[in-house]
């Protein structure tokens, strides 16, 4: 048997045992009504897989990366346990609901103007399902901007961005793709961004049209106390955080599309993830491409457990 499989069995066992209904456990679809059964969460990640790579200008693997992200969160190589403490099998701490089927809706014909709605409409119904908060598996950068549109709409006000990246995203329209990834945070407009160590002249002119905040790798050693000790999401309805796999070195993620050498180690991210004060209302891992992956699938893991320390930060 998977072990998806057997840990969707420990699921139910789990919830048979916390003397949830049984007329609940057999309707079983609806996380949100599930967890809510469970009681005592006020907030829990929901994975929400989007299998998008269209609109990366290079490679398209990250369409694959949600199932290999999923079976490395659940690898038997590690436990299940954050390094806070946190138990990812406990489902107040961590749900899923599947993917968004991408490839089948453009097989439909349907518009990446279009495709765009159905991801924000996917991101508001996991919303709707309180205490559930959407943690978005990428699928490439361009997804960003539907799902930062739909938290912010969803809750009725705008959010901080905090966006760890080799890269701005702000180019106005990238080859001419208004929904390209290295535009998505042009779309988004506003944010504070980490990491930056490949930026062009239009990236930087974006950033002051914009008023981003733009941390950069060649002066990180100068605010790497500022950045590991982040306060957000005062004043606004929360934080958002975007972790394109690239903004870390390729020494230790390098089953990316776009290798930039001079990243960010996996500590200095957990250091920001971890000690960041803020409500973190959603969040998405993306860039993964598990094409360019090495063949014991290290970034796999790695991106597994950017996801996991996400989940950790999300729930509570
Ligand atoms: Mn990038």
């Amino acid at each position: 048997m998977s072990t998806i499989a057997r840990r969707g069995i420990h699921f139910m066992q789990r919830l048979n045992s916390a003397n949830v209904s049984s007329a609940l456990l057999e309707k079983g679809q609806n996380r949100g009504e599930l967890v809510r059964a469970l009681g005592g969460a006020v907030a829990t990640s929901s994975l929400l897989g989007v299998p998008l790579g269209h609109n990366s200008s290079f490679l398209q693997g990250p369409a694959f990366a949600p199932p290999r992200i999923r079976e490395a969160i659940w690898c038997g190589s590690t436990n299940s346990t954050t390094e806070e403490g946190k138990d990812l099998q406990d489902a107040r701490v961590l749900t899923d609901v599947g993917d968004v089927p991408i490839q089948e809706i453009r097989d439909c014909g349907v518009d990446d103007h279009r495709l765009m709605n159905v991801i924000s409409e996917s991101v508001k119904l996991v919303m709707e399902e309180d205490p559930l908060r959407p943690l978005v598996l990428g699928g490439d950068h361009s997804i960003s901007f539907p799902v930062i549109r739909a938290v912010s709409e969803k809750l009725g006000g705008p959010v901080d961005v905090l966006h760890l990246d080799a890269h701005p995203d702000n180019y106005d329209a990238f080859e001419g793709n208004i929904y390209s990834h290295a535009s998505s945070f042009a779309r988004v407009m506003e944010g504070d961004y980490v990491g930056i160590r490949s930026i062009t002249t239009e990236g930087r002119a974006q950033a002051k049209k914009f008023g981003v905040e733009q941390y950069e790798m060649r002066t990180f050693s100068r605010d790497r106390h500022f950045l590991e000790n982040l306060k957000l999401g005062e004043g606004v309805k929360g934080v958002y955080i975007s972790i394109d796999v690239d903004c870390l070195d390729p020494a230790f993620a390098p089953g990316v599309s776009h290798i930039e050498p001079g990243g960010l180690s996996f500590r200095d991210v957990l250091n920001i993830l971890q000690n960041l004060q803020g409500d973190v209302v959603a969040g998405d891992v993306v860039e993964f491409n598990p094409q360019r992956d090495t063949v014991d699938g290290m970034t796999a893991m790695v991106a597994a457990k950017l996801v996991r320390e996400l989940a950790a930060k999300i729930a509570k």
